[in-house]
């Protein structure tokens, strides 16, 4: 059998499964096309000029690399004239963009960070895409940030790409999580691995242990008992990795389990954590628990949360079911 491409996957949900509509698996086919120039991007790397700072701040108040400019560029502009979006907000732009007046609209809302870990990019590590899709409210008086925030059970679409060793394409429409790999050859993605499964149960744990003195006492008392291993409560030994890519992290949880944790922290407990809600937690959040896996904030499941504000940020444990219900039921304690 001829391998199954992404756009045969996508005709297939919406004509057998009535999954998608036909504007939610263009949308799909547009972002993906967009991935694939931003995997092109990337690989030029210092032979292109392409690394570095591009000299500006985004929202965040954090040095923007010319690759988080190129990267959200790509994604406007190969998203803007379809006719499938009312607007789209991005985690480098302060509001969002939308569609100008020569383009149609659509029912679609897109939210994405653009270039995720761009803080590996000079180092030669693997980053990414993160996406959502939500449905633009009917009847409102105007589109604004106000209509991006819905709880992350809103989402019709949630995905990310993984620019690594191989380019690929997760992508859950709330039935399943589905993974694609970018054959450079025809340049096209193409499913390799479908119905993707978090074990329940894990031994390797994310975390960046450089902030343990400023974390909350319940993920204090999980991450040590983590440490004792299998001389401490936990009667097992555990390992950890810490990539700084989200994508990258979430991918390998998805593929052989794990719990990662961005907690809320002394020195960020202002800003509400350092994972932003509506395009790194909820999409994440959704793909995780297609997979069978939980994410929460520790107090309330992530895609639960009422938003409140385009750029916010919330804690972050996700991963395998039973470590991310252990780390709720200590703050809970
Ligand atoms: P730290 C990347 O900047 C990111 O948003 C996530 O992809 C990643 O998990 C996290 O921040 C890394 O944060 O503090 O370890 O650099």
């Amino acid at each position: 059998m001829p391998p199954v491409t992404l756009s045969r996957f996508l005709i297939e949900e919406e004509r057998n499964k009535k999954v998608i509509s036909a504007d939610l698996r263009f949308l799909v086919e547009i972002v993906s096309r967009a991935c694939k120039a931003i995997s092109i991007a990337i690989g030029k790397g210092g032979i292109a000029d392409v690394l570095g700072q591009a000299g500006s701040d985004n929202i965040q108040g954090e040095a923007q690399k010319k690759l988080d400019v190129i990267s959200n560029e790509i994604l406007l502009e190969a998203n803007e004239w379809g006719g499938h979006l009312a607007a789209m907000a991005s985690e480098e732009m302060e509001d969002p963009h939308l569609i100008p007046h020569r383009y149609p609209k659509g029912e679609y809302l897109l939210v994405f960070d653009p270039l995720d870990g761009s803080s590996n990019i000079d180092v030669n590590i693997s980053v990414g895409t993160i996406f959502s899709v939500l449905r633009c409210p009917e009847g409102v008086p105007a589109v604004d940030d106000k209509v991006f925030l819905q709880p992350g059970t809103q989402q019709v679409c949630a995905g990310f790409a993984v620019y690594g060793p191989t380019t690929l394409l997760v992508l859950t429409f709330g039935d399943g999580v589905q993974c694609f790999t970018l054959d450079r050859e025809f340049g096209h993605f193409v499913l390799t691995q479908e119905n993707m499964r978090i074990p329940e149960d894990t031994k390797e744990f994310a975390i960046n242990m450089s902030n343990q003195r400023f974390w909350e006492p319940p993920v204090q008392r999980y991450v040590e008992e983590l440490l004792a291993g299998k001389d401490g409560p936990r009667g097992k030994d555990f390992n950890m990795r810490w990539v700084a890519s989200m994508v990258a992290d979430v991918f390998r949880i998805l593929t052989r389990g794990g719990v990662f944790m961005y907690p809320i922290d002394a020195k960020m407990k202002d800003k509400g954590g350092k994972l932003r809600l509506m395009y790194e937690a909820n999409p994440m959040a959704m793909i995780v628990e297609q997979a069978g896996g939980a994410a929460s904030t520790g107090r309330e499941r992530i895609l639960d949360i009422r938003p409140s504000a385009l750029h916010q940020r919330v804690p972050v444990i996700l991963g395998s079911k039973n470590e991310v219900e252990r780390v709720a039921r200590y703050h809970a304690e």
